[in-house]
Parts: structure tokens; sequence; C-alpha cells
């Protein structure tokens, strides 16, 4: 049985999204980041990023993990590629060279675009955003480039869809970018429109913010 660490409002909705679609019965445990908490030291404390338990589980002390018998993951695209390959039918590679294209989506997702979407989303200045848009549009680039007569990223919906568009999320709330890269915002709302999705959003949207 799988174990996700995690609560919704944080990575861990990558692979809560991919178990939704995948229908793998899996245990929650809602391990809330602990910078959320005003105190997250407290003994009433909800099980946190910092708390004993959690960190016995991944001594880094970050959301999501995962455990499945032996194996612990603390990485969320590692845990969506696992999670595809073990139980994930036609979300995984079929092939070695499906996998390793897999593969190449989750690290283009960690490297071009993460670091510059949450940038985007975090940012209060104005010039930054602006900096981190220039970045940001060389992987937006390739990605419209790369859905031109395409639907997914692959031949299919695949796990490389959800940790893509998990990590392009961050900057959808960038207007103007988004009007650049039409074929890449209308992938978005098709990977944001599947009912999978849609149960790990509506649970997320019903945590606390
Ligand atoms: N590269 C890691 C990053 C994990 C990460 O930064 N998680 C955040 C929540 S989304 C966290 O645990 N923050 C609390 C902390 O760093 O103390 C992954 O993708 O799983």
């Amino acid at each position: 049985m799988i174990t996700i660490y995690g609560c919704y409002r944080s990575r861990a909705s990558r692979p809560l999204w991919l178990l939704a679609e995948t229908g793998t019965p899996f245990t929650h445990v809602p391990v809330i980041q602990a910078y959320r908490l005003p105190d997250a030291d407290a003994p009433d404390a909800p099980v946190n990023t910092r708390s004993p338990a959690y960190l016995a589980v991944n001594p880094i002390g970050q959301i999501p993990a995962m455990v499945e018998g032996d194996l612990m993951l603390s990485e969320s695209l590692a845990i969506c590629l696992h999670i595809a390959r073990a139980h994930g039918g036609s979300l995984g590679g079929q092939t070695h060279a499906e996998q390793a294209l897999l593969e190449n989506w989750a690290l283009f997702a960690a490297t071009s675009i993460e670091p510059h979407s949450l940038a985007i989303m975090q940012g209060k200045d104005a010039g930054l955003i602006a900096v981190e848009a220039a970045k940001l549009s060389r992987g937006f680039a390739r990605l419209e480039a790369h859905l031109a007569g395409r639907e997914w990223l692959l031949d299919r919906f695949t796990v490389a869809d959800i940790m893509v568009a998990e990590c392009a999320r961050y900057a959808q709330g960038h207007a103007e970018l988004m009007q650049t890269y039409p074929l890449l915002a209308e992938w978005l709302k098709r990977c944001q429109a599947r009912p999978a999705f849609q149960t790990m959003w509506v649970t997320r949207n019903a945590e606390p913010a």
C-alpha cells in the first residue's frame, strides 16, 4: 500500500493528482509545512515538516514523501515517475524510449520551468517577475513548439503532462505570459479539465489556505 505524506496545498498535489488518475488505493497523511503554523513545535501542533514523527519518515523535512513497502521517496517528481511506472498503466512509459522521455520531461519541469514559475507566483517585485518571466520564456517556447499538432506531451495523456502542468501552473496567473503561448495555455486548461485534476483541486481548495 502506498502512503503519501503531505497536504494537498503543496507539491504533494502532483502524486495526489496522479493517484486520482490511476485509482490506486493509498493512505494519505496530511503533513503540513512547519512555516505555515504559528508554533510548529507546540505539543498540540498538527503533524508538520518539523515533527519528529515525520522526520523519522523523511529526514529532509519536506513534503511530499511516499512510502511503499521498504521504499521511501522524497522528491515529488520521482514519486510520480515511480507511481506511473509501477501502477500507472498507459500513464507510464511502455518502452525504454518512452520511459526516457518521461524522465526527460520530469527534469525539464524541475529545471527549466519550476524555479521561474515559482518565482513568478511568489514574486512581489515587478522587475523581478519580469526577469523570471523572460527566463521562463525559454521553457515555455519549447513547450509551445512541441504542442503544435499535439494534444499531450507524448502520443497520449501521461505522467509527463501531470509533472509539467503542475510546475507550469505556478505561472498561470501571469496573463501576459500565458497569452504569448496559446497552445501551452490551452494544453494546461485541457490537463486541468480532467476529472482527476478536479478531484485533487477541490480537495486542495477545501484545505485552509
Ligand atoms: N524538490 C522537492 C521540493 C519539496 C518542497 O520544497 N516542499 C515544500 C512544500 S511544497 C516544503 O516541504 N516546504 C517546507 C520546508 O521546506 O520546510 C519536491 O519536488 O518534492
